[in-house]
């Protein structure tokens, strides 16, 4: 046979194999059949387009919410110098932690209503599936690193309170004051402000217009209050590290809400809330409203639906839409990524929030790479 063509095409799937394409065509191959072969090469070109389209993949990857460059970069850095997902999740967070991302990451940030900064904080391993997590942490600076100790040196998943506090100073992280001028700065002007907003309903005096103390209104039917507006400025970190053997880990710190009551915690030292992996499925992250997020478990379910078979994007955006289904006006998103490298975003479109940005570091891009979800 005379071989007058060969056509080959390589594609790389994000599954890190290729796939290749050949046409053969001799003299004997009529035109009518030459252009069939020809169109069905086509079909699978577009078809394996489309399913590489789902976002870039890529091993190992990190990502992680928000715009955190450096934390990105950091998580990264620990991965190619020879760390563990473990490894890259704490030094993510624990840059945020340093450089108080955002204000909302770290000591100085979301005062409480008392004034004080206090911490929650999450790491899980989606290997062994062990969880260490901390939460209404007081006085040590390091949560992400207090969340660890309590995986690695106890039998415990969650410490919360003064006695996560000296559990951390027993494990030796230094104790010192999380207030700063800008927490003292953003708490007097609230208290000047009739502390407003605040997270308080059903009470008297009116938590709309005053300061507590508070006690129960004694009414027959409580009135609902609206969710507090302009307590959205709190930007958690949520890091997934997977390595390029399929190591997957995740983990998320944070200050927690401006003005929240002494003793809040949130969704982020919650697993499954916050963050959840597991090594035969994918990991995923949550940041925005906790209070309101937490009731529905975001990163359990996308990992789950991942585990399912969806694509991160899908799953990601199905996490948003069982919340968005009770509270269309909840302020949140959610990162995923599964152990293919597969990534995606998803997040909650309010006014004044149409798009959610995250970062993305793997093994093709090796910088941080800023990237954007439209929000729905
Ligand atoms: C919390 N989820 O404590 C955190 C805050 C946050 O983006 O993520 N803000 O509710």
């Amino acid at each position: 046979m005379s071989t007058v063509l060969r056509l080959q095409l390589y594609v790389y799937s994000s599954m890190s194999t290729a796939l290749r394409l050949q046409l053969y065509v001799n003299s004997s191959t009529s035109p009518a059949l030459c252009q069939q072969l020809y169109m069905n090469m086509l079909t699978c070109l577009v078809y394996v387009m489309l399913v590489t389209s789902l976002g870039d993949a890529a091993l190992p990857l990190v990502m992680t919410t928000w715009a955190f460059k450096d934390a990105a970069a950091a998580a990264w850095e620990a991965l190619q110098s020879g760390g563990s997902v473990l490894d890259a999740v704490e030094r993510g967070c624990g840059r945020c932690e340093v450089d108080q991302c955002d204000g909302s990451v770290g000591y100085g940030g979301s005062p409480d209503e008392t004034g004080e900064t206090s911490l929650d904080a999450l790491i899980i391993n989606g290997d062994t599936m062990e969880v260490g997590a901390v939460a209404d942490l007081r006085r040590v600076k390091n949560a992400i690193g207090v969340a660890r100790a309590v995986m690695e040196h106890t039998h415990h998943t969650l410490l919360v309170g003064e006695s996560a506090s000296v559990f951390a100073e027993d494990m030796g992280f230094p104790a010192e004051d999380l207030t700063t001028n800008m927490s003292m700065g953003i708490f007097t002007h609230w208290l000047k402000g009739s502390c407003q907003p605040n997270y308080r309903k059903n009470v008297v005096p009116d938590a709309a217009t005053s300061c507590g103390p508070y006690r129960p209104r004694p009414a027959r039917s409580p009135r609902r209050r609206p969710q507090p507006t302009d307590l959205r400025s709190h930007d958690t970190i949520g890091v997934i590290a997977i390595s390029g053997k399929g190591h997957v880990a995740a983990g998320t710190s944070t200050n927690g809400a401006n003005h929240k009551i002494p003793g809040r915690v949130g969704d982020s030292p919650i697993v499954g809330a916050g963050a959840y992996a597991d090594s035969s499925a994918g990991a995923a992250a949550a940041t925005g409203d906790g209070d309101i997020m937490m009731r529905f478990l975001p990163s359990f379910l996308a990992v789950e639906l991942m585990r399912g078979g969806s694509d991160p994007s899908t799953a990601c955006k199905a996490a948003i839409s069982r919340t968005k289904r009770h509270y269309p006006e909840f302020f949140g998103a959610v990162i995923c990524a599964n152990t293919t490298g597969h990534y995606g975003a998803a997040c909650n479109k309010l006014p004044g929030f149409s798009q959610f940005s995250y970062m993305v570091v793997s093994s093709e891009s090796v910088r941080p790479s800023l990237q954007t979800v439209d929000c729905s």
